[in-house]
């Protein structure tokens, strides 16, 4: 029988049988808070809903099926991917139907449980001539393993109290449009600069979800607050954000040091010249968001920074080779950039710098 250590955040007496939906989804809730998830809500998907949708038979859905959201969602990502804004992101045109429908991902979803963590901690990033700058989430431990690892303790406790439940979790690591489900979840909104300010947090979680078959407690949607302001759109240095809430990836810094994985030369001038010192990610549009001053460190031991992610010294990594560069990142986000995109990241600082 489990015991309530293996489930925290619920009394003993409450572990093996909750089936009705408010002590369920307030379980759920604790316990999700216990494992240091620091935002969390609920989006549900109504029952007509909830069957595979079109992307499962190659057929479209007949209107009064498809559901006003799963449209509007796929409208936005068909808009973003027609207008090629996902660059050599290949992987994001990969059946949009899918990506933008839970229910083909997990055919019976009711809930999605929207978790965030806050990545923020009180350092400054050690800018001085000859370092690179790095973003705030690659400070620390890789998210993906640092938000998995707690996810998965979390379904196994709703499997125990709920064994009917299927679930399936993710971090960015799945179909899912993660920000707009957070939105519907309550975490917080979708910003002028495409992600989601947190009103507790400003611009500093990042986002997981567990999909499952159980009818849990909506929480109420978040209101957008952005009202005039526009300073992450005046912060881009390259004028990635073709309109508010509207990104061009193929402009982003954190785009052509992470994900693009083309030469020096490939990387058209103008945009070559914008890279400055960020050697991975970019965090300009997210640094001036005034929401950010509700922001307070992070207790997580994971996304504390290392003096070698806070002050990067390029002259040093430009002597990297592929073994120390995979052993000293093998936890750290920045593998994603992989040995040759963060070299030539370093090379092109180091030219901005005049080191080169
Ligand atoms: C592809 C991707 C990228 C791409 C493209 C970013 C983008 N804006 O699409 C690149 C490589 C550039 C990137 C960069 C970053 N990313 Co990224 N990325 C993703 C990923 C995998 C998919 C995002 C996506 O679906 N894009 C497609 C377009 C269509 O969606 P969209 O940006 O949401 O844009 C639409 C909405 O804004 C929409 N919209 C406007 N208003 C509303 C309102 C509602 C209700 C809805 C539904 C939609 C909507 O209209 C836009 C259409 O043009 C997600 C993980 C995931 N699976 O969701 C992480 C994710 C968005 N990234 C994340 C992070 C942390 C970053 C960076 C901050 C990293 C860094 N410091 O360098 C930067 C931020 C750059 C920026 N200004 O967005 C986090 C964001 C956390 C948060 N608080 O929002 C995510 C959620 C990963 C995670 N699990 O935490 N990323
Ligand atoms: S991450 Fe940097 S380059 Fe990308 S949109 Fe924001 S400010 Fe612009
Ligand atoms: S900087 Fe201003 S416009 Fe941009 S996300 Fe924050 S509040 Fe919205």
């Amino acid at each position: 029988m489990p015991s309530s250590a293996d489930h925290p955040g619920i009394p003993q007496s409450e572990v093996p049988l909750l089936s009705n939906r408010s002590a369920l989804t307030a379980a759920i809730k604790r316990a999700a808070q216990q494992l240091g998830f620091d935002a969390i809500g609920i989006a549900t998907i109504p029952a007509h809903e909830s069957s595979p949708q079109p992307s499962q038979t190659d057929r479209p859905a007949p209107p009064h099926q498809a559901s006003i959201w799963y449209q509007h969602l796929l409208e936005k990502l068909l808009s973003w991917l027609t207008q090629g804004f996902h660059g050599t992101m290949h992987w994001m045109s990969r059946d949009p139907e899918r990506r933008a429908n839970p229910t083909a991902v997990l055919p019976g979803c009711r809930s999605i449980i929207c978790v965030g963590m806050n990545y923020w901690t009180d350092h400054q990033p050690d800018e001085r001539p000859g370092n690179g700058r790095i973003a705030r989430y690659a400070w620390g431990e890789d998210y993906h393993r640092v938000v998995t690892r707690r996810l998965k303790r979390l379904e196994r406790m709703i499997q125990t109290i709920a064994p009917q439940a299927q679930t399936r979790s993710y971090v960015d690591t799945g179909p899912i449009m993660e920000k707009a489900w957070a939105q519907q979840a309550g975490l917080g909104w979708i910003g002028k600069h495409t992600n989601l300010v947190s009103p507790q947090f400003g611009s500093w979680l990042v986002l997981g979800e567990i999909l499952t078959t159980l009818e849990l407690e909506p929480d109420e949607p978040a209101t957008d607050l952005c009202g005039s302001c526009s300073l992450c759109l005046r912060a881009c240095p390259t004028q990635a954000f073709p309109e508010p809430y509207q990104l061009d990836a193929t402009k982003c810094l954190s785009y052509l040091t992470i994900e693009f994985r083309g030469t020096e030369e490939n990387i058209p001038a103008e945009l070559r010249k914008q890279i400055g010192n960020h050697i991975f990610g970019c965090d300009d549009c997210l640094d001036v968001c005034p929401y950010n001053v509700y922001a307070t460190p992070t207790q997580e031991p994971a996304f504390q920074p290392s003096s070698l992610t806070l002050s990067p010294n390029l002259a040093q990594l430009a002597h990297l080779d592929e073994e120390t560069f995979t052993m000293l990142f093998r936890k750290s986000p920045i593998r994603r950039a992989k040995f040759h995109g963060f070299l030539r990241n370093v090379r092109l600082a180091q030219r901005a710098s005049g080191q080169k």
